[in-house]
């Protein structure tokens, strides 16, 4: 039973292969005039906060928050660690609204004890473009698990993105709520095989020694395709182009225009990287391929504190073998000195796993829609999405 997931308007389990439903939204728009305009009611020794990420402080807090409570293995032997250049990338994307970075504090400390965010993004369903908030980051202090709050900060949020005339949304979580529109594995490349191997992060296989496996792993020291090199400003209209042709075939996938490629692809040192591959001859740009930046602290180990993860991001092949490219993007992952390199089998990846020895790791990553009906699931490789 899912007593907070059973009254939102989003597929309930029951639902599933009733083809009479239709697909799209699940509940029409309200007037802006009936939205709640003042905030959930909250336990008397907390507050609402709208967090300044701008603000060095707020954004410190917030890291802080999560870096000790967000994201964790089933073993609890990592947990994610965002820095705040990352926040403040994934949380002002163009037309971001400041009112959906949502905070709660205790009234008497000022202690952050929660948080959950939203951005807007536009997102193609099937031949529906749909105006959208991206919900990320639900964090609920560990002291305070299990007391109905992240009903409130969801409730909350929906508020907020409702107040900008919003109605739809899209998220992705580890945990199996009603009802997934796709549900996807990650798969995981070793890059680093002695340090995985030291924190327990992965296992010496059956038969091998460590300087086979290290030899098993290496990569050349640089990359093979030419043309290839880092993406620049004014890549971006070639960019956007390549994106936008290449993710028209997927069931759902963002709708980039240039200020959304921009922002989310140009590289940050320690967020985002990307890369395309010039043509020598004819200086086009034929191919694009991206991974963003999260690494996660390692919980109890002597000799190292942080696993570096690359993860991939938007990847479009069009004159180099897609194979190619993303054993390209290997090594100058590696070359940045990146432990792993992790991606889903969303759009074309299950194509070049093997080859490139990935493995699945255990755990599924959800994707869910908020008040978005679809008539079946989608497998994994028609969805073009992929949310930080
Ligand atoms: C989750 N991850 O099922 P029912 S992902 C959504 N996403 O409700 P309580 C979740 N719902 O089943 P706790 C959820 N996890 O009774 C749990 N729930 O109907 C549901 N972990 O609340 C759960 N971050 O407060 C149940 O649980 C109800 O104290 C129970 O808090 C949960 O960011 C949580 O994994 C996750 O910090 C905050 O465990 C806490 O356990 C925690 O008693 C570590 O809550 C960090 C973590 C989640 C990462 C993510 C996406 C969030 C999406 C939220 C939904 C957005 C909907 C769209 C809104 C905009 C709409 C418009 C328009
Ligand atoms: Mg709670």
């Amino acid at each position: 039973r899912h007593k907070f997931w059973e009254t939102q308007p989003v597929g309930q389990f029951e639902d599933t292969g009733d083809t009479s439903l239709p697909e799209g939204p699940i509940e029409p728009p309200t007037p802006l005039s009936e939205v709640k305009q003042e905030p959930y009611n909250l336990p008397n020794l907390y507050e609402w906060i709208t967090c300044d990420i701008d603000s060095e402080e707020t954004c410190a807090e917030v890291c802080n928050l999560l870096n000790h409570n967000y994201v964790e293995d089933d073993k609890n032997m990592f947990r994610f660690a965002y820095s705040k250049e990352f926040l403040r990338w994934a949380l002002r994307p163009p037309g971001y609204c400041k009112s959906w970075h949502i905070g709660v504090r205790v009234k008497s400390s000022k202690k952050l004890v929660s948080f959950i965010a939203g951005v807007p993004a536009r997102i193609r369903v099937r031949d529906n473009v749909v105006a959208m908030a991206e919900i990320n980051f639900l964090c609920v202090h560990k002291k305070l698990r299990s007391k109905r709050l992240a009903p409130v900060m969801i409730k909350e949020v929906t508020r907020r993105v409702h107040l900008e005339n919003i109605w739809q949304a899209a998220y992705t979580a580890g945990v199996v709520l009603p009802t997934p529109i796709s549900s996807c594995l990650y798969w995981h490349r070793s890059l680093n095989p002695k340090k995985l191997i030291d924190i327990g992060f992965s296992r010496l296989g059956a038969g091998m020694t460590m300087s086979r496996t290290i030899k098993l792993y290496k990569l050349p020291d640089s990359t093979s395709t030419p043309g290839f090199r880092k993406m620049e400003l004014h890549d971006v209209p070639a960019v956007t182009r390549l994106l936008r042709s290449y993710l028209n075939q997927f069931e759902a996938a963002p709708d980039f225009d240039e200020n959304d490629v921009e922002h989310s692809f140009l590289p940050k040192e320690n967020v985002v990287d990307s890369y395309v591959v010039e043509s020598p001859e004819s200086h086009k740009i034929t191919d694009f391929c991206s991974f963003y930046s999260l690494p996660s602290s390692i919980l109890g180990n002597q000799k190292y504190s942080i696993l570096k993860a690359a993860h991939s991001f938007y990847n479009v092949a069009t004159e180099t073998p897609l194979l190619q490219l993303m054993n390209d993007v290997l090594i100058v992952a590696k070359q940045k000195d990146y432990d792993e390199f992790n991606a889903l089998d969303v759009m074309q990846n299950v194509t070049f796993f093997e080859e490139l020895k990935f493995v699945p790791l255990d755990g599924n990553l959800h994707y869910y829609l908020y008040n978005y009906r679809l008539r079946n699931a989608l497998k994994p490789m028609e969805l073009g999405l992929v949310l930080v």
